[in-house]
């Protein structure tokens, strides 16, 4: 299979996230991407697809923001990186705010998601990344993997949040339903809730969401991946949340994959989309599963045998030496299909 990734998605340096009520040294560095290659190398140059790909999933506004945050803020004054400290209630009237601080609580929902000097370069490129993984399933290959960095699963059609700038398993998705695949299911297997994702196809009926991860009621994000979030609109029953509680190991983890690749199954979808984050393996810093590396390559097996098409984009995973390992296992057990 080809594995994407371009050098420029090393540069986005986030330096620190508001953690348990201090500042703390951000996880999630280029180190990830260096792990990964490492393990898989080398990988395959995208090219570059431009912004119609991201203008299909996210806001023409946010994207702008995205781009211009860093320089305004350096313009406002302001030292390190951008990060906003106020932001609107839910369902407060929409405002369209100039003012940087304003702009950044519009467009964000969480403390741990800096705007740097090159973040914009590095998100830009991670997204190219999935659009050609997607662009290989278009002309027939089974397998493709895009190694995005920064992850993108939290990220909306207009916010940023949880390391995540650019959604680019929705982006993928969106490209092979513009492409003239019929339904696409996305699987999300990062140990967080897929938020952004679930958000973007929250309405829709050609794209479906499956989410294992853990029970938001103790976990990241907390306001989203309940089991009761089941879609809505013409989307009513494309979107199911499996939670888990912490501690889950492999057998429980394999159970609940079991439950959402039938629906998967069920769905008859063309296409599939791996939301893959590392984040559940035993000795991840930020995450309380317990899955061992030689686990993933059964993991990767079960999603292998929905017998799809199927584009892995990466996600999260923050023990970075093991995290090369872990995703080599996992992608020898998902297979060329
Ligand atoms: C990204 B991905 C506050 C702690 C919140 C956010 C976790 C984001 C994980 N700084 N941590 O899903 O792996
Ligand atoms: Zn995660």
């Amino acid at each position: 299979m080809k594995t994407y990734f371009d050098e420029r998605q090393r540069l986005h340096h986030p330096q620190r996230e508001m953690h348990n009520g201090d500042w703390t040294a951000h996880v999630e560095t280029h180190v990830r991407a260096d792990s990964i290659c490492a393990a898989i190398g080398p990988l395959d140059r995208p090219a570059d697809y431009g912004m119609a790909p991201l203008l299909a999933v996210h806001d023409a506004a946010y994207l702008e923001f995205l781009k211009t945050a860093f320089a305004e803020w350096r313009a406002a004054g302001r030292p390190g990186e951008a990060i906003g400290y106020s932001w609107p209630v839910v369902r407060r009237r929409p405002l369209d705010l100039d003012r940087i601080e304003a702009k950044l609580g519009r467009f964000s929902y969480d403390a741990g998601t800096p705007i740097g000097e090159e973040t914009w370069t590095s998100a830009y490129w991670a997204a190219q990344c999935a659009v050609a993984a997607a662009e290989d399933l278009h002309a027939g290959a089974r397998r493709a993997f895009a190694l995005c960095r920064p992850p993108g699963h939290h990220a909306g059609r207009d916010y940023l949040g949880g390391y995540c700038y650019l959604n680019n398993a929705a982006i993928a998705a969106e490209h092979l339903i513009r492409s003239g695949s019929r339904r696409v299911a996305v699987l999300d297997v990062d140990y967080h809730h897929g938020n952004g994702t679930q958000d973007i196809f929250y309405a829709r009926g050609d794209v479906g969401f499956v989410s294992l991860h853990g029970d938001p009621r103790t976990e990241y994000p907390f306001f989203w991946g309940h089991a009761d979030e089941r879609g809505e609109g013409g989307g009513t029953g494309a979107n199911l949340n499996l939670p888990l509680p912490r501690g889950t190991d492999a057998p429980r983890y394999l159970g609940a994959l079991e439950q959402g690749c039938a629906e998967i199954s069920r769905w008859e979808p063309d296409h599939l989309v791996v939301s893959f984050g590392a984040d559940t393996f035993a000795e991840d810093p930020i995450s309380n599963f317990a899955i061992r590396t030689p686990e993933f390559a059964a993991i990767g097996a079960r999603i292998a045998a929905l017998d799809l098409p199927t584009a892995v984009v990466m996600e999260g995973g923050y023990a970075s030496e093991a995290l090369g390992r872990n995703v080599a296992t996992f992608l020898n057990g998902l297979g060329e299909g």
